[in-house]
């Protein structure tokens, strides 16, 4: 059986990974846009951060992964997009950045996690689709992403670079440089990203109110006095401004500041292959206005200069152990915990109270503890099994004493002041693989995962029955996620498909009608609410070498769901998509063409979604051309241009936010999509 363990390693990125050993990124820069990452393992895409890529070079962590199938992205203005997979946004997506979970403090949800990750900063980035893997917290429905920095102890001192700098229209500017070097015992790391565009134009030249600048500084300082021992201090602090163009806000500061140790060690003999343990802590202190970045107009909503100052404090760690109990049999145990406090300020009228004024009020706290196991096997050359178990405990308190209701500002006692809420939720996987002899890996896995509400669901809405939603159900999910990959001479073909039964499912339906309270009517609320449903989709996609210097790629993607409570489509599902790309390549260039086209949606469930947002009505299809080339005259050197939407169309994505109306913008349905969009980007690597 020992003679297997090789093989076994070297069939799969998640047994590389339970090992402890890091992929290092490619020491040349490839002339190639990368258009559709492929899956190179059963469940697993991985995918550069810094490889030129088309849609434009992303500037945050949702924009990084629209070239992965099966990925969209919930636009509410030029950043800070909500990432979805097969129809999945929010918690039911893990953002896993080096360990961490990170969460953001924004109640309207301007800061998904994404919107602190600056993808130029990390080394790599892994999906995980499907609730496949136990060892990064809690398991998410959808699946995980993970952004990760690699280290590698170095055998003589020295030091090695990346710098990156993108032009783009409307004002496209962006720039990172990602400096490491030292000797074999210690090692510095400096990363610094900066992004800003102004407000683009869509197809028909309308300015949709976008504008953005962010940026980040990342340190780190590694000790490493053995070839198996690693020990690591972080820090990172990053900070941007955002307008939107679906919201009556907009975001003037999001700033997160952010200190992590970590430890590995890799015992050389015994049982134990690797120990692992990190700790961290994370502050978001974000602000926003209706005045900083647009014109102030006075609303029902918001009659004067009005601001919100949501924070978090989120601390953790974990604690890992990869064991070698029989060969061909790798099993890692650890623990987890998290912890997160919320708190806001706010102001209705800044001229006369500033916020800075007003004190920071407890809104909740969420702590979660969990355990876990998950094991790979090889049953033979051919066959492995790969299992998981874990177990997450946790605490929730809702420390509001009032909620708000309706419009202006107007509170009333909060149900559930002070309620405390606890749970135990568990989460386990099991899935087989078996190789076949023409070059190709079958895979059939199943999981189940119970998923403790989140904070924008326990705490921005109410519940149908009260003002508030905090003792909302836990979200259970089931799903089989099974698939075929070939590798075969000219050809490389993925297909993977899922299937699940989501018990509980969280919904958010907005304009439900509730009575006043105080007057006769009736008036509109946003409710959390639970439901039974089902989705089933997948993504396929196709690889071929036409002939020397050319390479065809084709992928499709596709998600359908229901809703069994209501007998009515699941919110907030993309259409079906597909994308055809061609690319020529020659020594140090290339030349590529993507041609995306997108169905009309007519299954939506309207003013219910998710805490993102909510189905506005049925869309229309489109197809957006886009054209690239890249070229490295020498392996250090790339410089990629691009035009995006060739063809200026006028186009939304069906999962968007809706138009708001912002004082000198022509409101719009759906946040529409930028026009016709060039870029020029250039890395240096050495
Ligand atoms: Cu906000």
């Amino acid at each position: 059986m020992k003679s297997l363990l090789p093989h076994f390693i070297a069939a799969g990125v998640f047994a590389a990974a339970l090992s402890g050993s890091a992929q290092t990124a490619p020491l040349t820069l490839e002339p190639v846009v990368t258009t559709t990452a492929r899956t190179q393992d059963p469940l697993v895409v991985i995918t550069d951060p810094r490889a030129a890529a088309q849609p434009a070079p992303a500037h945050d962590g949702a924009d990084i992964l629209k070239n992965i199938p099966g990925f969209a992205v919930i636009r509410k203005g030029g950043t800070d997009g909500d990432p979805m997979f097969r129809g999945m946004a929010g918690s039911r997506l893990g953002i896993i950045v080096e360990g961490e979970e990170v969460l953001g403090g924004c109640g309207m949800r301007m800061d998904p996690p994404t919107a602190y990750i600056f993808p130029a900063a990390y080394d790599r980035i892994t999906v995980i689709k499907g609730p496949q893997a136990v060892r990064y917290g809690p398991v998410s429905p959808a699946g995980a992403v993970r952004f990760e920095r690699d280290f590698e102890r170095r055998k003589e001192p020295g030091s090695s670079g990346f710098a990156t700098a993108t032009l783009g229209s409307f004002e496209r500017r962006d720039g990172a440089f990602d400096l490491r070097g030292g000797t074999a015992d210690w090692q510095g790391r400096i990363a610094t990203t900066y992004a800003s565009m102004d407000d683009y134009e869509d197809g028909s030249g309308q300015t949709v109110h976008s504008a953005y600048e962010r940026w980040s500084t990342h340190a780190a300082l590694a000790w490493s006095p053995a070839d198996h021992t690693f020990v690591e201090l972080t820090g990172s602090l990053s900070d941007g401004e955002a307008a939107y163009a679906d919201r009556m806000m907009d975001g003037r500061r999001f700033d997160r500041q952010n200190a992590g140790l970590r430890f590995r060690h890799q015992p050389t003999v015994g049982r134990v292959r690797s120990i692992e343990a990190q700790a961290y802590v994370n502050a978001v202190d974000h602000v926003m206005d209706n005045f900083s970045l647009r014109t102030f107009t006075p609303t029902m909503m918001m009659p004067g200069m009005t601001v919100a100052n949501p924070d978090r404090l989120t601390y953790g760690g974990r604690i890992e152990l990869d064991l070698d109990l029989v060969d061909a049999l790798d099993l890692d145990v650890g623990l987890d915990h998290q912890s997160d406090q919320h708190r806001i300020r706010r102001t209705m009228n800044q001229a006369a109270m500033p916020f800075t004024a007003m004190p920071r009020s407890p809104n909740a706290t969420f702590h979660q503890t969990g355990v876990f196991a998950e094991a790979a096997y090889a049953i033979s050359h051919d066959r492995r099994i790969f299992g998981g178990l874990r177990a997450d405990s946790w605490r929730a308190r809702d420390q509001r004493s009032v909620v708000r209701v309706g419009m202006g500002g107007n509170t009333a006692p909060n149900p559930t002041a002070q309620t405390q809420r606890t749970e135990v939720l568990p989460g386990a996987f099991f899935r087989l693989e078996q190789d076949l002899p023409s070059g190709s890996t079958l895979f059939i896995g199943v999981g189940h995962t119970e998923r403790f509400p989140d904070y924008w669901e326990l705490v921005a809405p109410e519940s149908a029955t009260s003002l508030s939603a905090f003792q909302l159900d836990p979200e259970a999910t089931t799903q089989v996620d099974m698939g075929w990959l070939l590798q075969s001479g000219p050809l490389d073909l993925s297909l993977s498909v899922f299937a699940n039964q989501i018990d509980d499912y969280i919904l958010i339906q907005r304009n439900t009608l509730k009575p006043h309270g105080m007057a006769d009517g009736f008036r509109k609320a946003t409710i959390a609410r639970n439901i039974d449903a089902y989705s089933l989709g997948g993504e396929f996609s196709l690889g071929y070498r036409l002939a020397e210097n050319w390479r065809g790629d084709l992928s499709l993607t596709a998600v359908r769901g229901t809703n069994e409570t209501d007998d009515l489509s699941l919110a907030q599902l993309p259409p079906l998509e597909g994308r055809l790309g061609l690319t020529y390549e020659k020594s140090s260039w290339s030349t590529g063409l993507l041609w995306r086209i997108v169905a009309a949606q007519d299954r939506v469930a309207i003013d219910q979604g998710n805490i993102v947002g909510q189905d506005l009505g049925t869309s229309p299809a489109f197809d957006v051309v886009s054209i690239n080339a890249s070229w490295a005259p020498t392996e250090r050197l790339r410089i990629s241009a691009g035009i995006d939407n060739l063809l200026d169309v006028t186009y939304a994505e069906h999962v968007s936010r809706g138009g708001s109306p912002v004082a000198g913008f022509i409101q719009t349905t759906r946040v529409n999509e930028p026009g016709r969009f060039a870029w020029l980007k250039c890395d240096y690597q050495y």
